[in-house]
């Protein structure tokens, strides 16, 4: 692994303890309930990049109201892709593995981190399923997938994963905890 990685492959692309939790616990000023914030991972696959899918993939992320605080560009490409194997770790027995990384190795990716209410859940229903046959129309796989070894993006399956996984992707430091100021439409008034 090199390239755009090279500073996390360097260190064995080992877990960081530094990136933020995943949880946080936020109370809306106006009152009503606390709602708990989660983060999660979601990575446009090296297909979603080629068919320029990167950009439909962040609207829907940011129409359905969530956050993104942190997201870059980088291409796993040199043997043994130790993030990918990392990243798939629980995979490493199936008859697909190698074809997943060499697959996930082939182009660039964009990882991204996503913050809001319940979002590993939400984004799991976003994404749809893993086979591309079984996706169903409106999730970002049913509407774009056209296999399930060609599935344009993954997103952590669970809040302790999305942990894992943004560690293993990301440094602390290049997430960004940024607020909301107001500038959307509706704070605007005439
Ligand atoms: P997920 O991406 O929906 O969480 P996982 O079961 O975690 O699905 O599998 C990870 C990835 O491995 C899939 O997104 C897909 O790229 C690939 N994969 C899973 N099952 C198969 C298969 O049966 N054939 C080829 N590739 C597969
Ligand atoms: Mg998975």
């Amino acid at each position: 692994m090199g390239g755009l990685f090279g500073p996390a492959a360097a260190a064995g692309a080992a877990v960081r303890a530094a990136a933020s939790g995943p949880r946080q616990l936020v109370r809306p000023s106006s009152g009503g309930p606390s709602w708990t914030q989660e983060r999660t991972l979601v990575a446009v696959k090296p297909d979603g990049v080629q068919r320029r899918l990167i950009g439909a993939v962040i609207q829907r992320f940011e129409r359905r109201g969530f956050k993104l605080v942190g997201m870059k560009m980088l291409q796993v490409s040199d043997p043994p892709c130790e993030i990918l194997a990392e990243h798939y770790q629980d995979l490493q027995r199936k008859p697909f593995y190698p074809a997943l990384i060499s697959y996930m190795s082939s182009g660039p990716v964009v990882a991204m981190v996503w913050e809001g209410y319940n979002v590993v859940r939400a984004s799991r229903a976003m994404i749809g399923h893993t086979d591309s046959t079984e996706a169903a129309p409106g999730t970002i796989r049913g509407d774009f997938s056209i296999h399930i070894s060609r599935n344009i993006i993954h997103a952590s399956d669970s809040v302790e994963g999305a942990q894992r996984e943004i560690q293993l992707w990301f440094q602390s430091n290049e997430l960004v905890n940024w607020a909301d100021v107001g500038h959307h439409s509706s704070s605007y008034q005439a």
